[in-house]
């Protein structure tokens, strides 16, 4: 079957760290091919100019619906979210096309392969929703989405995401500041740390039948770190309100830190005096720790963080593109005060 030289040419920070240890035959799958030999070739073949094949990666990249497939939802068949472009807080990269940014996901509560989520997320009842937000604060509250989406102006921001595996996207989102939503409950004195916890419905998501992580997905971030304007509390992308796959109905985006940090589908908000558990760190503690600052000085265990592939770029459909370096904070400057003095070695 497949030998260690195969695997050897689709290393680890090429395709997908976390997936590549943890299942390296859904790896397979996801290159859309039936035999497990077959797509090792393929890549191979990708390389020295294949055209056949490199149709058939760009297939996977414009979203096309292997076999088994429930079919995805496509931004065309989106209603629009109105916002208005706040461009302090924007790159001015060009955004990664809307194709590759919908149907390359890391969402495993419908699947761990890149396409799983465009393919299954049709299942996820994005209406009625509720995201609870409670703990240490004055005025703790169930909000339903509907108040939500009018608690503050909607604004579209231009943010770079960054995953831990080394992908990047460009990305119009639409959204506000988590600050303002943060800001109604009135935080305490005591309130240092905010948890975020994901829905996990075992009913709409198909992916918790895997113990690949301990559902429901949490994270976290300080007081400090949520309340900065760049922290965004996430509705809408490319004009739209968010794909199922891209973590409808609501997320978070929160663009200097590794991408696991922005966690999809909010359920519940929680202030808290202590530092919360936050999923990957459970799963991995001495791989990804609770800050997750996108660092290109502090490299994963396994891989360098010094460079990373923007989606979209070079051939093959963006899958293979050509590396560029890792910012600090992902170029987010404005947040480096909020570390001051602090080891980024060890709070990592
Ligand atoms: N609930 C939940 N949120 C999640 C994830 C997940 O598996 N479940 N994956 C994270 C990771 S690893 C990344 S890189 C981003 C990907 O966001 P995108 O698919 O919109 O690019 O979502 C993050 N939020
Ligand atoms: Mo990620």
């Amino acid at each position: 079957m497949t030998t260690r030289k195969d695997w050897d040419f689709l290393s680890e920070n090429d395709v997908t760290p976390e997936e590549v240890f943890k299942n390296r035959r859904r790896l397979i799958q996801a290159f859309g091919a039936g035999s497990v030999a077959g797509p090792l070739s393929a890549v191979k073949a990708a390389m020295q100019g294949s055209a056949a094949v490199v149709a058939g990666l760009s297939a996977v990249a414009c979203g096309a619906k292997p076999a088994g497939g429930r079919g995805s939802t496509q931004l065309s068949e989106l209603p629009a979210l109105p916002a208005t472009r706040n461009t302090q807080w924007s790159n001015t990269e060009p955004p990664t096309d809307s194709k590759l940014v919908t149907t390359y996901n890391n969402f495993y509560e419908f699947g761990t392969d890149k396409s799983d989520p465009s393919r299954n997320a049709d299942t996820l009842q994005t209406r009625p929703w509720k995201v609870l937000v409670e703990g240490e604060c004055n005025k703790p509250g169930e909000f339903d989405l509907d108040d939500l989406l009018k608690l503050a102006p909607m604004e579209e921001r231009i943010y770079s995401l960054r995953c831990v595996e080394a992908w990047s996207v460009v990305v119009p989102w639409i959204g506000y500041p988590l600050a303002a939503l943060l800001k109604k409950v009135e935080p305490g004195s005591k309130a240092k740390y905010v948890s975020f916890e994901t829905l996990a419905d075992p009913r709409q998501m198909p992916g918790l039948s895997s113990s690949v992580l301990d559902w429901p997905y949490v994270e976290g971030l300080r007081m400090d770190e949520a309340m900065h304007p760049l922290a965004l509390l996430t509705f809408g992308q490319y004009g739209k309100v968010l794909p199922n796959q891209a973590g409808a109905p609501v997320r978070l985006v929160v663009p200097w830190k590794y991408g696991f940090k922005s966690a999809k589908s909010l359920v519940r908000i929680r202030l808290t005096d202590k530092q919360p558990p936050t999923s990957w760190n459970k799963s991995a503690p001495q791989e990804y720790g609770f800050y997750s600052n996108v660092n290109p000085g502090v490299n994963h265990p396994r891989w360098s963080q010094g460079s990373e592939r923007r989606l979209g770029e070079g051939s093959f459909g963006g899958l293979f593109a050509p590396r560029r370096d890792t910012k600090l904070f992902n170029g987010y400057e404005a947040v480096a005060p909020l570390y001051q003095g602090m080891d980024l070695r060890k709070f990592f």
